[in-house]
């Protein structure tokens, strides 16, 4: 009886060790699926906020000043979240644009998502001076710190 135990161990050994492994791997995706959505979540939110002062600087959106300010901080918090949006193994992943360069070359990356964060807060800091007139210019900067993002790190669907 106790020889018939011995002989089974390596085989509940490695039942076990399989279960531990397909745990581990759900574990895994879970860890990424949270991650995706972690960071599509703040370029959701960072989209919400644009969408006014774009309104506003193409004159479709009366021009409000507390309004302008209050966009224009949200995307300046939202952008210092972006960094740690993409850790490795979080990606290329079904269901998310996010190219295989932002793993390959991360200092780039990190670049762009640091060059954003500081466009949007200039874009937060002159809020306040900025009229329907030039808002538009002081909004380039911060669509071109989004664009050059895009271009080399996001797929085009
Ligand atoms: C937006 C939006 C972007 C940026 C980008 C700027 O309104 O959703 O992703 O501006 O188009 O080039």
């Amino acid at each position: 009886m106790s020889n018939h135990r011995t002989s089974r161990r390596p085989a509940l050994l490695a039942a076990a060790m399989l279960g531990g492994l397909l745990l581990a791997g759900t574990a895994a995706a879970q860890d990424v699926e949270k991650t995706v959505a972690y960071r599509q979540g703040i370029f959701k939110a960072l989209s919400w906020h644009i969408g006014p002062i774009a309104g506003m600087a193409k004159g479709e959106v009366p021009f409000d000043t507390a309004s302008l300010k209050h966009h224009a901080d949200g995307m300046a918090a939202l952008a210092l979240l972006i960094h740690e949006g993409f850790p490795e193994g979080s990606g290329p992943v079904e269901g998310s644009r996010a190219r295989e360069e932002i793993w390959s070359d991360p200092e780039t990356f990190q670049a762009r998502a640091a060059n954003l964060a500081e466009q949007t807060a200039i874009l937060a800091a002159r809020a306040p001076f900025l009229t329907q007139e030039t808002l538009g210019e002081a909004l380039g900067a911060v669509g071109g710190a989004c664009k050059a993002c895009h271009d080399d790190f996001r797929a085009a669907n």
